[in-house]
């Protein structure tokens, strides 16, 4: 019985030995070094190549290392049959909150101006609106963005969240659907991006959306990079209908060397660091749920892909 791992990243061995603590009858197997195909019962994976996960006739279920399962939904080979568990981890939730909330605090206090005055030597003071007066939005109010959404309340922020189904996170308004997204930006003075990326949210940063919000709003895009269209992002930052952006996702990445975001001075380029998962939380996760299919329990956090995440 076996457990194949591929990441981006070297962490195998953290993770290796974050699962034998846990799950001591499971052999790791790192990729590529698969071994028996028939051996392998689960997969925990990022970015799998394409096709290599159809290759493992025993496969009960896939676990994505990521929140995000759109880098397997893209493999045309998936495994029809075979769960995909998406990452749903307190570590992975919490940092995401950290990011959330440090970044929505940095352009509500405009840290990103005196970051530049600071380069030019001047000291001026801006004087900026308290939290209560101040609209933050959230694209994705689900279990990412349902905390950022509570952390921003308490702090004092006037929050609301927009999704697929209406929600009910105390203190935050809740827009839904397609009729929801206008009222929604046109009050977001501060626009987090926490959507998953599908066939209806792809592209959904572009110039019709951004000309909702208020003038001189900002963007802080954690989602995914192609949520957004860079050259309508760069035009609304160009004309002043964003202040500034925090970009953390870019459509590819590592962020090639041309990009005109890199220099630019109204954004702040994160590489996919926002939130990362944690071997020693998320290792729990994974336990748990291989108990749930080895007792015949219904899995948690499982990926519809009818509705694309
Ligand atoms: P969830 O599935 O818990 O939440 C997704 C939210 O998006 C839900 O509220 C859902 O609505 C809403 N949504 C989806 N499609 C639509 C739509 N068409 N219209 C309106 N709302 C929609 O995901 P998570 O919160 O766990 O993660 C969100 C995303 O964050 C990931 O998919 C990933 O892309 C990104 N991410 C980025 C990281 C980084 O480091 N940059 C780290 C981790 C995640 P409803 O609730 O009604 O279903
Ligand atoms: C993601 C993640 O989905 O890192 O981006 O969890």
């Amino acid at each position: 019985m076996a457990l194949l791992f591929k990441s981006d990243v070297d962490r195998a061995e953290v993770w290796q030995d974050a699962i034998a603590t846990l799950l001591p009858e499971l052999e790791f197997r790192n990729w590529p070094e698969v071994g028996d195909p028939a051996e392998i019962e689960y997969a925990l994976v990022w970015h799998p190549p394409r096709g290599e996960l159809a290759k493992l006739p025993n496969l009960k279920a896939i676990f994505s290392l990521g929140a995000g399962i759109d880098h397997l939904a893209s493999d045309p080979d998936l495994p029809k049959d075979v769960p995909v568990v998406r990452m749903v981890d307190q570590s992975l939730t919490l940092g995401m909150t950290e990011f959330v909330v440090m970044s929505v605090l940095r352009h509500h206090r405009r840290i990103h101006d005196y970051e530049l005055q600071q380069r030019q030597k001047t000291w001026e003071q801006h004087v900026t609106p308290l939290a209560w007066q101040r609209k933050v939005g959230i694209l994705g109010l689900g279990v990412l963005g349902s905390d950022a959404a509570d952390k921003l309340n308490y702090l004092g922020f006037d929050v609301a969240g927009w999704s697929r189904s209406e929600k009910n996170v105390p203190g935050v308004t809740s827009f839904s659907g397609e009729e929801g997204l206008r009222p929604f930006l046109e009050r977001s003075e501060i626009l987090v991006c926490l959507l998953p990326l599908t066939e209806n949210t792809k592209g959904i940063l572009n110039a019709e959306t951004l000309a909702l919000l208020p003038r001189g709003a900002y963007l802080v895009n954690a989602g995914r990079g192609q949520h957004m269209v860079p050259g309508d992002v760069l035009a609304a930052l160009n004309s002043g209908q964003l202040a500034a952006a925090t970009l953390d996702v870019f459509p590819e990445e590592p962020l090639p060397q041309d990009s005109p975001f890199w220099d630019h001075p109204k954004v702040l380029v994160t590489p996919h660091g926002a939130s990362i998962t944690s071997p020693i939380t998320a290792a729990e996760a994974l336990a748990e749920s291989i108990k749930c299919l080895r007792e015949g329990q219904p899995l948690q956090n499982v990926v519809d892909f009818d509705r694309g995440y």
